[in-house]
């Protein structure tokens, strides 16, 4: 159980929260002095850094651009001399791991870069003043960091990340960082679940809180009129003729939590909920008792300049362009977004695969590619291991206890393409998925995207899966070019699959081909639009012949940069959009299938 509160930042009469984003002080440190030599109390030799991004994109040569190892981050803030209770420093996430001090003072450590570092600096700020903060962070990749991956160490000393997954190692303070006032005895979580009975719904909810003050619920509707409201830390609300949070025709209620009574209440917490069930019944996904077809992207948070850093406008756009061509659907691979993806999708009605970072345990550079020749090894049987299953589990926790509310994560992901075939990988899983069991209070369905090695007599963990998430790339890796022996070959694998009878629901997390704007070709060949467009073709030909397929998330929503290598063209081009967020050939394609497609409640 997490003992510090991931709450998302929230103004009201009891509490304030300011963004500290904007231009922050960065310095590398590539032979790691920084600490020792006490840059923690000022940094010697600073550049500015906007907050949030990537720092990566923003050099002009190779060697800071691809930087491995400590960098600094630093900026002053003021403390109201008025702020009672406690004083939080909240960042979105650092990436990968990060030691937060307050006026030279170590506050807190942190292991991941995808979930939010909470730096409690109640007693080291100075209210009525001007305070500093620094952060040492670190971005090189081990077998037990999540995402995983391996560090080059060049003769002269220069170290370079060696990602065992294929995306940028892009790092820093990608999200953005909030200064918080709170009370000392505040709430510091809350849970929500939902059952519908007839035209009502019962909100169950359980509020955790510092001390033992009383505790108000109620909730709210859309147009701000109280329609429930209960006493006590846990409680059932009814709601008369609930409006249901519905597929891309989302309701959202305002949960509104106080503490203490009275007209001035100690604290007071407010966040947007929506009242929907999530069910995995046979070979159906059910949202309100409806079955669902999942139709829209595998993602990335990757674009220009930017790198990882979020912005509310890219994604803005992104929604767009994601409703234009009938989405419903998005997994975050291949970690935790920023928190606000989930808010907009919480008002969009969009369903999200939420997926911890658990991506890169086969050991191979490249061994996605690797992977659809049969090449891997057992990445689970290492000394490493108990080392990576302590930090996978702490992410699972994080990640749970971040976005459990949000009524678009409908389903957890809890890896993506691991070597799933051996023992020992099936005894890992197996202790992940039940440390995840015990921790979502909607017990939503859990899922981790499976490659081509994971195959219907191979693997040994699907069967730890709700509902089972099928990564292949029948066409592109595997008889690229050759479209009739793709198909022969992929029906093959899913008559297996289909002769186990797991009476469970199947969806493809991945299917896809790079492909070039610029290229154009009658008869079509790799890369260009035609083949991605008749490659399309073949493969909703497959899906459409099971009917345990319930889904399609097409790798990737956009084209995104990765390492570079003899297998990418400047990054991934897999995209249905351009990195610039502009439709390939193929984009019109899904839209006119996604769009005849029953959004929701029916049946394909
Ligand atoms: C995969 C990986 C994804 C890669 C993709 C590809 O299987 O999960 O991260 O980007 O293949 O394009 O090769």
């Amino acid at each position: 159980m997490l003992n510090h509160s991931l709450l998302y930042p929230v103004n009201n009469r009891c509490r304030t929260a300011r963004t500290l984003d904007g231009l922050w002080k960065f310095q590398f440190d590539p032979t790691g002095c920084g600490a020792a030599q006490g840059w923690q109390k000022g940094l010697p030799d600073p550049i500015s850094m906007p907050v949030p991004a990537s720092f990566s994109d923003f050099f002009t040569t190779r060697a800071e651009r691809d930087y491995c190892g400590d960098f600094w981050y630093e900026t002053e803030f003021f403390v109201p001399a008025d702020w009672q209770g406690r004083v939080l420093l909240r960042f979105g996430s650092i990436t990968h791991r990060a030691v937060v001090y307050c006026n030279g003072v170590e506050i807190t450590r942190h292991e991941g870069g995808f979930l939010p570092v909470v730096a409690d600096l109640t007693g080291a700020a100075v209210r009525g003043g001007v305070n500093r903060v620094s952060v040492q962070a670190n971005n090189e990749l081990s077998e037990s960091s999540l995402p995983c991956g391996a560090v080059k160490t060049l003769p002269n000393g220069t170290k370079l990340a060696k990602p065992y997954f294929d995306f940028y190692n892009y790092s820093g303070i990608q999200r953005s960082v909030w200064l918080v006032n709170c009370p000392a005895q505040a709430i510091e979580d809350y849970s929500v679940d939902y059952t519908l009975e007839g035209a009502d719904a019962l909100v169950h909810y359980t509020v955790r809180r510092g001390g033992d003050l009383p505790v108000r619920v109620r909730l709210l509707d859309a147009e701000g009129r109280e329609v429930a409201a209960a006493e006590g830390a846990e409680g059932t609300l009814r709601v008369a003729d609930a409006r249901l949070w519905q597929v891309r025709n989302a309701y959202l209620y305002t949960l509104a939590i106080t503490l203490g009574s009275g007209e001035s209440p100690a604290d007071e917490y407010t966040a947007r909920v929506g009242i929907r069930t999530v069910e995995v019944r046979g070979t159906k996904i059910l949202i309100n008792g409806a079955p669902v077809y999942l139709r829209g992207f595998g993602k990335h948070e990757d674009f220009d300049v930017l790198g990882r850093g979020f912005s509310w406008a890219v994604a803005k756009r992104d929604f767009e362009c994601m409703k234009w061509t009938g989405a419903n659907c998005f997994r975050t691979s291949h970690y935790p977004y920023a928190e606000e993806w989930y808010q907009m999708a919480d008002e969009e009605g969009f369903l999200i695969i939420d997926e911890v970072p658990a991506v890169g345990m086969m050991r191979s550079t490249h061994n996605f590619a690797d992977a659809g020749m049969g090449k891997y090894t057992y990445f689970f049987e290492t000394p490493t291991v108990p080392a990576l299953l302590a930090n996978h589990i702490a992410q699972v926790e994080e990640m749970i206890a971040r976005d459990k509310n949000h009524p678009s994560v409908f389903a957890w992901s809890l890896f993506n393409e691991p070597e799933t075939t051996s023992e020992y990988a099936q005894k890992y899983f197996t202790a992940v998925f039940e440390a995840a069991r015990a921790l979502d209070p909607q017990h939503r369905p859990m899922t981790g995207a499976l490659e081509k090695n994971s195959a219907p007599n191979k693997c040994r963990c699907y069967q730890l899966c709700d509902f089972i998430c099928l990564n292949r790339y029948y066409g592109w890796y595997i008889s690229g070019a050759e479209l009739e022996e793709a198909e022969a070959k992929f029906r093959a694998e899913m008559d297996q699959w289909a002769a186990k009878n797991l009476n469970v629901p199947f969806v493809f997390t991945e299917f896809g081909t790079d492909t070039l704007p610029t290229e154009h070709k009658l008869p079509s060949v790799m890369w260009s639009q035609e083949y991605q467009d008749e490659y399309m073709a073949m493969n909703f030909k497959v899906f459409d012949s099971y009917d345990f397929v319930q889904g399609e998330l097409v790798w990737n929503f956009a084209d995104f940069q990765t390492s570079e290598g003899i297998m990418r063209v400047n990054g991934n081009k897999k995209g249905i959009f351009t990195r610039q967020r502009q439709p390939k050939d193929v984009a019109f394609t899904f839209k006119r299938r996604w769009e005849a497609l029953p959004l929701a409640g029916e049946e394909k």
